[in-house]
């Protein structure tokens, strides 16, 4: 464990709340709580039992005056959260009260932590490893149930034993390589490169799966951008409204009612969804309506799902054929709304149009047939790790770029078996795989990496 000074933070939003927390790391731990810390006969703790809560009140030492009524307690190193000894402070959470109680623990000797910087120590003392600790930002901020579970399974290091297993196999092929290359005299008999061969297969087959999983990942970290689009007055801001649960964007059946995007998260069967209602598409002179179209024309190009929507109670127009034509190559659902109204549309003529895409028809008014439309999501979001035998996603660019190097490096030594270079050759694309893997767990990472991903936590973690 490395020597370090004492840190604290109030680890609780600021804000007025029932409770407020402020946590305090290091050795001087144990010191300023006794400094600050009086038990319920305002007598100072001997010795704080470990783990165990006691109540009692917090003061200013210098004056002995009360702050606030407290909860202590005592968690020694290595059994606590950054393997130090740890004590936390409990009292109401106004931000006053917090205040004035971290500033009586500096004046004990404390420093104010940098964000990040108690789960930076837990990741420095060796209790996790860099993706379990980047993880902890992924649970607090988690959006929906999928996003949070999927985050609580990294950070409890499913993910992690993957990645560390298939290094240590390369470690150890390339560790018997470079005995056979370093004592040849000593008839160390170097690997047989089919099996070689073999075993880097296997490995690159398992990063494929991670990374087939990192599309899933992403979307649950950050929410899948779905973009509503169709002709005006086809229902595109009714649906927002159905899927939102509330009257969010104006409906009248005026055509070009919606001006400007509406954005809106919702959670869709525990996905994030960041949807956009937009102004609908047609031939317009209106220089606002042409402006509101722009911003449409901008959504679709950052979308990740198009859901195109039609009106199934009129006939299909030009309009309707040229948004369809002018459709971007991402995913889209086709909407086919009002289908409360008598059909007007020549569906088998839309069916003939929009036989690439999957076809869900529903009343976006009558908020019929909309678990269609989600399941229908759903499936696509997960559709990728029907066939997968991983039940966690990679949800990280920096992981996913890290671990599409070490793919690249370990096709490189694949192709210099099989061209017969020799074994140094190999080494190096193994080594240089070895090196990415160990930056998604932290083994191989720069110091500078390590401060650049912990500067984005968050105050008091
Ligand atoms: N009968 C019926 N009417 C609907 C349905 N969905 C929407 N409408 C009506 O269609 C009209 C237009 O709805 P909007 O949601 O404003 O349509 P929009 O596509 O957002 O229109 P713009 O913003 O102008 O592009 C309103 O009168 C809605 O009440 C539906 O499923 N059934
Ligand atoms: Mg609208």
């Amino acid at each position: 464990m490395m020597e370090a000074d004492t840190i604290a933070a109030i680890a609780t939003s600021v804000g007025h709340a029932g409770i407020g927390i402020v946590r305090v790391s290091g050795p001087a731990s144990n010191e300023i709580a006794r400094a600050v810390f009086r038990n319920s006969r305002q007598e100072k703790i001997a010795v704080f039992e470990p783990r165990r809560m006691i109540y009692g009140m917090v003061i200013n030492p210098q004056s002995e005056e009360k702050i606030d009524e407290a909860l202590c307690v005592f968690m020694p190193g290595p059994n606590s959260y950054t393997c130090e000894d740890v004590i936390e402070f409990q009292t109401h959470g106004g931000p006053l009260v917090l205040r004035q109680l971290l500033r009586v623990v500096i004046e004990q000797g404390a420093r104010v932590a940098q964000p990040g910087e108690f789960t930076q120590r837990a990741f420095l003392n060796g209790r996790i490893d860099l993706m379990q600790a980047e993880a902890v930002m992924g649970v607090i901020q988690a959006k929906t149930e999928a996003a949070l579970r999927n985050s609580t399974q990294l950070m409890n290091g499913e993910l992690s034993r993957r990645i560390r297993l298939h290094r240590q196999e390369l470690l150890n092929e390339l560790a018997h390589i470079e005995a056979s290359l370093d004592y040849p005299e000593d008839d160390i008999v170097s690997p047989e490169s089919g099996t070689l061969l073999l075993l880097l297969e296997q490995t690159v087959r398992g990063f494929d799966n991670l990374l087939a999983s990192s599309k899933t990942g992403k979307v649950l970290r950050e929410g899948l951008r779905t973009v509503i689009i169709g002709k005006p007055n086809v229902g595109k801001s009714t649906l927002l409204n159905a899927l939102l649960g509330e009257e969010r964007a104006l409906v009248t059946d005026i055509p070009g009612t919606t001006r400007d995007s509406i954005e809106e998260y919702i959670s869709i069967r525990g996905i994030p969804l960041q949807i956009i209602d937009t102004a609908g598409l047609r031939d317009s002179a209106d220089q606002v309506e042409l402006m509101g179209m722009q911003r449409t024309r901008a959504a679709i190009e950052s979308a990740g799902l198009i859901l195109l929507m039609i009106d199934a109670s009129a006939p299909i127009s030009e309009s309707d054929i040229s948004i369809l034509n002018d459709l971007p190559a991402i995913p889209v659902i086709v909407v086919v709304n009002k289908i409360d109204l008598p059909q007007l549309a020549d569906l088998a003529g839309w069916h003939d149009l929009t036989r690439k895409y999957p076809v869900v028809s529903l009343s976006a008014k009558e908020k019929a047939g909309l678990d269609k439309l989600e399941d229908m999501i759903e499936k696509l979001v997960f559709a990728n790790e029907a066939h997968l035998s991983i039940d966690v996603c990679l949800d990280n660019s920096r992981h996913i770029d890290c671990l599409i190097a070490a793919k690249s490096n370990l096709i490189a030594a694949m192709a210099a078996i099989a061209d017969g270079m020799p074994l140094d050759c190999v080494a190096i694309d193994l080594r240089a795989a070895i090196q990415s893997l160990g930056q998604i767990t932290g083994e191989t990472v720069s110091d500078e990496v390590v401060r650049e991903i912990f500067a984005k936590f968050c105050l008091g973690k």
